[in-house]
């Protein structure tokens, strides 16, 4: 007897279709499948969120070093504005040393309670990257890291620190936190002072910690150090006279300028109110603007001497020339032009001396049309001066062709314009230089410039004795004559004006001089905004700024005195 099981024995041990074995492979093979196919599902859709957060938690990254920010220093290397390199120190949590000791030391060295110390570590715990203590001085990181704490790290960084404080304020600038030139000086050498950042390749985790320094890609290239022209020494006085007239008159503001006569570099610049640069957070606006350059204001008289120059280059007036000022006004167009009183006979001389805007006016209409424009043009009114100060000022200088006589003549004592303290004090310069202007400079001159000859020698000297005149005892600027020093200027006392209008009761108080005169070395704006309290006119306000400045400037620059004072 036969059964169909006995006819296959072979199939029995080859484990036949349906038997219990295979159904335990194909089991298992489904098994594996089920479970590779959960596993791709698991990890492209359920954990995929997690895993690319961990792709990007730890990256290799260039970062930048920060390069040395050069210093600004005065003409003779007194900083205005230096870069110190500060450390920053941080940690890495994971690689601190649990040692109670260590981290004892560690606390002490930080001037911190360990108490602290383990508290802040203990919030960073799951973290690699912890500030321990932001920009100390290098001398203050040094023995944190003698300790050689493993997981103790350093950065350095520059903090910029401007000694002079708001003395030089204005001129110099400031940078903001990213060290980048924001006003001033800061600004327009930006690039230079700045020079390049290094670079370094670092591993970042996501939130842009740093958890390793992997090696020096770049140097960084330390930006270059600039010398300006100011002399700190004037620089200081000159801006605590300023001050001191500003708080007596209870004035706005005031602005003085100081230049090299020879050079034509800006020795002094300062302006009220300043700013305390090295307190960003309680930056006063109003203080920012480096006023000598950047603002502008009708000049009135102080431009009498350099319209007159103009006549005096002719052959039809000489000093001694007389006008008829009588009888102390004049009628132009529309307008009356006055003087403080009726002078009578004036010469040129007398005009200057008692500044005389009849007599001023009548000089000017009998000059070609364009004299005063094109004297007032050569001696850099109306264009930049050239300085690369961010604002620079251009004024304003409107063409005189096809212009009512009234026009040219308040142009001839200085209303219809507009000038910078800067400016006046570079158009003075060729009073001062045998008749060659010198374009003011902020920074300090290897070779000073020649100067461009504006009016004739003879022109320019007899102008520095008509202005002499001015600063005698009994004359409108006696306040501003110099003990042992001879000294020539001009006095200017100008109706602020508004949109109205001049004002009835807001001037602006001015003196602009040269001294000594013998071998003038230095000149001087003093302009006071609006002074408030006791006088206001500029004999008696500006004038006297500009004696105490003055005398105290050549003193410092050892100047020896031209004049024989009288016995007593
Ligand atoms: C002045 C002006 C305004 C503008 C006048 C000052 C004009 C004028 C229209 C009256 C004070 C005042 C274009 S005077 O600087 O003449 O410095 O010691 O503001 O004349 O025409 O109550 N300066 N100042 N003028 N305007 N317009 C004199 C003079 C000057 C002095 C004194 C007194 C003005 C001697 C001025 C000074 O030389």
């Amino acid at each position: 007897m036969s059964t169909p099981q006995g006819d296959m024995p072979s199939r029995a041990q080859t484990a036949p279709l349906g038997s219990g074995r295979y159904r335990f492979m194909v089991f298992l093979v489904l098994v594996a499948l089920t479970a590779l196919v959960g596993r791709i599902v698991d990890l492209h859709v359920i954990d995929r969120l997690f895993l690319q957060g961990q792709g990007d938690a730890r990256t290799l990254r260039v970062e930048t070093i920060d390069a040395h920010r050069g210093m600004i220093t005065g003409r003779h290397g007194d900083p205005l504005a230096i870069s110190t390199p500060v450390v920053s120190l941080w940690a890495n949590p994971q690689e601190l040393p649990e040692d109670g000791v260590q981290r004892m030391l560690l606390a002490k060295a930080l001037d911190m309670s360990p108490e602290k110390l383990d508290e802040r570590i203990e919030r960073y715990a799951d973290r690699e990257f912890m500030y321990l203590r932001r920009r100390m001085t290098p001398d203050d990181a040094q023995p944190v890291l003698a300790l050689k704490v493993p997981g103790v790290y350093e950065q350095h960084e520059y903090k910029r620190y401007y000694p002079s404080g708001e003395v030089a304020a204005q001129l110099v600038g400031v940078t903001n936190v990213d060290d980048r030139g924001q006003e001033g000086i800061e600004l327009a050498y930006n690039g230079f002072l700045a020079g390049q950042p290094g670079k370094r390749r670092v591993i970042k985790d996501r939130k842009g910690r740093l958890v390793r320094d992997l090696h020096l890609i770049k140097e960084a290239k330390p930006g270059g150090n600039l010398t300006l022209a100011v002399d700190l020494r004037l620089q200081y006085m000159a801006y605590r006279e300023l001050k001191a007239v500003v708080d007596e008159h209870d004035a706005d503001g005031g602005t003085l300028v100081m230049m090299d006569a020879r050079s034509g570099e800006v020795l002094a610049m300062t302006n009220l109110p300043s700013y305390n640069p090295n307190n960003r957070a309680e930056i006063d606006t109003n203080g920012l603007r480096n006023q000598a350059v950047t603002d502008t204001f009708e000049p009135g008289s102080v431009m009498k001497p350099l319209a007159m120059s103009a006549a005096l280059e002719t052959a039809q007036f000489t000093p001694q020339r007389v006008i008829d000022t009588a009888p102390g006004y004049m009628r132009l167009d529309n307008y009356t032009i006055r003087d403080f009183r009726n002078y009578e006979e004036l010469s040129l001389a007398g005009i200057l001396l008692h500044s005389s805007n009849v007599g001023m006016s009548r000089v000017a209409l009998q000059l070609p049309e364009d004299a005063i424009w094109n004297r007032y043009h050569d001696l850099g009114l109306g264009q930049a001066p050239g300085t690369g100060f961010p604002g620079e000022a251009t004024g304003s200088l409107p063409t005189p062709f096809g212009w009512s006589d009234s026009k040219r003549a308040s142009m001839s004592y200085g209303y219809g314009i507009a000038v910078s303290a800067m400016q006046l004090a570079s158009a003075y310069t060729a009073i001062a230089n045998d008749g060659k202007r010198l374009p003011p400079a902020l920074l300090k001159q290897p070779d000073p410039p020649e100067g461009q000859q504006v009016m004739s020698p003879q022109v320019a000297n007899d102008l520095l004795q008509m202005l002499e005149a001015i600063v005698q005892p009994g004359a409108g600027g006696s306040r501003a004559a110099v003990p042992g020093y001879r000294v020539a200027g001009k006095t200017g006392t100008v109706r602020k004006v508004t949109r109205s209008g001049y004002q009835q009761s807001a001037y602006r108080s001015l003196f602009a001089g040269i001294a000594p005169v013998s071998d003038p070395r230095i000149v001087t704006v003093v302009m006071v905004d609006n002074p408030k309290k006791g006088d206001y006119y500029g004999g008696l306000v500006a004038a006297p700024v500009f004696s105490r400045v003055v005398g105290k400037a050549l003193r410092l620059l050892d100047v020896l005195p031209d004049k024989q004072e009288a016995m007593e």
